[in-house]
C-alpha cells in the first residue's frame, strides 16, 4: 500500500510540476514562445548541414523544426522575417535519407500528415544526391536539396511536449542533482574532443565541469564508476573524462569560468604530470579514479557536464570542505 501512495505522490509531483512549467510558457531563455502556434522557437544562424542540425536541436532538448501545417508555416515564415529577413532558406526536419523517396519527419511521421507544400516537379532527387528538405522562405515552398549544404534552421518546442526537470531547473531530463554539492551533472558516453564536449554542454545551458574540492571530485568519481568502462585499448574506454579546465590560452591552466589553476600549489592539482609534452596536451581530464591529468585536446573522450540551477544555492564551496589531495593509484 505505501510504495503505491508514495509512487501517486511522486507522480502527482511531476505532473503538478510540469503542469506549472507550462502555465509559465518558459523553456530556454534563447528560445521565443509564439502563442499563434502554442510552441517556441529558436533560429539558428549559424549554417550547418542537415544532420548536424537536427543534433543540435536534440541537445538543446528540442526538436529539428518542420511545419505542421500551413498555419504553423505561416507563423513561422513572418516570425523568421522579423528576425533575419536576409536568409533566403533553412534546412527543416523532413528527409528521405532512410528510404529514397520516402520522406519522414525527424520524429518519424511521413510527410503526407505534415507538410506538403513542393515546389513544382520536387522531389526530383537531383543528380541522386538530393535526401533533405529545405524551406524556401519567400514562398514556403520545399524542396530536397544536398544534406552536406550548410543551411539556417530552427528548432522548436511545442508547450504541450514541455517537460521539466525541476530538480535541474531546465528542460534537459538526463541532467541528476547533487543535493550535496547544488549542482546538476551529466555523463555523455559518445567519446569527443575537448573542443566538441565543450561545445555540446554549452548547447544543454551547461559546461564542462569544474572540481572545486573533494566532495565534488568523490561525486563525479561516483558518476564515472556508474558507467561501464569496456575494456578496449582506446583511451576513453580506458578511463578517461574531459572537465572543464585546460591551458589552450598558455596563460596558466585554468577553468572554463576563467578562474586560475596553479599548477605547483593548487592542492587539487597536484597530481599534474609535468613529464608529458605539454604543448600537445592542454586540455583538462579525469582519470576514473578522479586523479586530474591534462590530455591530447584531439583525444576523443567521455566527457561530464554540470548545470548550475537557478533556484539552488551554490553550496559546494564552504569552509568545512578539504583541499583534494590526491587522486588515489591509477592502474592503467
Ligand atoms: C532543381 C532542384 C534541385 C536543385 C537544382 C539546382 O533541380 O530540384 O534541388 O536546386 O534545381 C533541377
Ligand atoms: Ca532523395
Ligand atoms: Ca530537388
Amino acid at each position: 500500500m505505501f510504495p503505491k501512495t508514495f509512487l501517486l505522490i511522486l507522480f502527482l509531483n511531476f505532473v503538478s510540476y510540469s503542469y506549472g512549467q507550462k502555465a509559465k510558457k518558459f523553456f530556454r531563455k534563447d528560445y521565443t514562445y509564439l502563442e499563434e502556434v502554442k510552441s517556441f522557437y529558436k533560429i539558428h544562424a549559424t549554417p550547418r548541414g542537415w544532420s548536424d542540425a537536427k543534433q543540435v536541436c536534440a541537445l538543446e532538448a528540442a526538436t529539428f523544426f518542420y511545419p505542421e501545417n500551413d498555419e504553423e508555416a505561416r507563423v513561422v515564415l513572418s516570425f523568421w522575417k522579423e528576425n533575419k529577413p536576409k536568409i533566403k532558406q533553412i534546412w527543416i526536419g523532413i528527409s528521405d535519407l532512410l528510404v529514397e523517396g520516402v520522406f519522414k519527419t525527424v520524429d518519424g511521421r511521413p510527410i503526407s500528415e505534415v507538410y506538403t507544400n513542393w515546389a513544382f516537379s520536387e522531389p526530383n532527387d537531383h543528380g541522386r544526391n538530393e535526401d533533405c528538405v529545405h524551406l524556401n522562405l519567400d514562398n514556403g515552398q520545399i524542396n530536397d536539396f544536398i544534406c552536406g549544404v550548410h543551411n539556417y534552421f530552427i528548432c522548436k518546442k511545442s508547450l504541450d511536449t514541455l517537460e521539466w526537470n525541476f530538480n535541474c531547473d531546465m528542460p534537459n531530463l538526463d541532467y541528476t542533482l547533487s543535493s550535496d554539492i547544488g549542482k546538476c551533472y551529466k555523463l555523455h558516453t559518445t567519446p569527443l574532443k575537448w573542443n566538441e564536449a565543450y561545445a555540446i554542454c554549452e548547447l544543454e545551458q551547461s559546461s564542462l565541469a569544474v572540481i572545486n574540492n573533494k566532495r565534488e571530485r568523490d561525486f563525479l568519481v561516483k558518476l564515472a564508476e556508474s558507467t561501464p568502462r569496456p575494456r578496449v585499448k582506446t583511451q576513453y574506454q580506458r578511463g578517461i573524462y574531459h572537465l572543464g579546465f585546460h591551458n589552450k590560452l598558455n596563460q596558466g591552466w585554468q577553468t572554463v569560468k576563467g578562474t586560475p589553476l596553479n599548477v605547483e600549489n593548487d592542492a587539487w592539482f597536484d597530481n599534474y604530470e609535468p613529464d608529458l609534452p605539454i604543448d600537445h596536451d592542454e586540455c583538462g581530464s579525469m582519470f576514473y579514479t578522479g586523479r586530474l591529468i591534462n590530455t591530447d585536446c584531439d583525444m576523443k573522450s567521455f566527457y561530464i557536464c554540470e548545470h548550475q540551477p537557478d533556484h539552488v544555492t551554490p553550496a559546494s564551496i564552504t569552509l568545512s570542505d578539504q583541499p583534494y589531495v590526491g587522486g588515489g593509484t591509477d592502474v592503467l
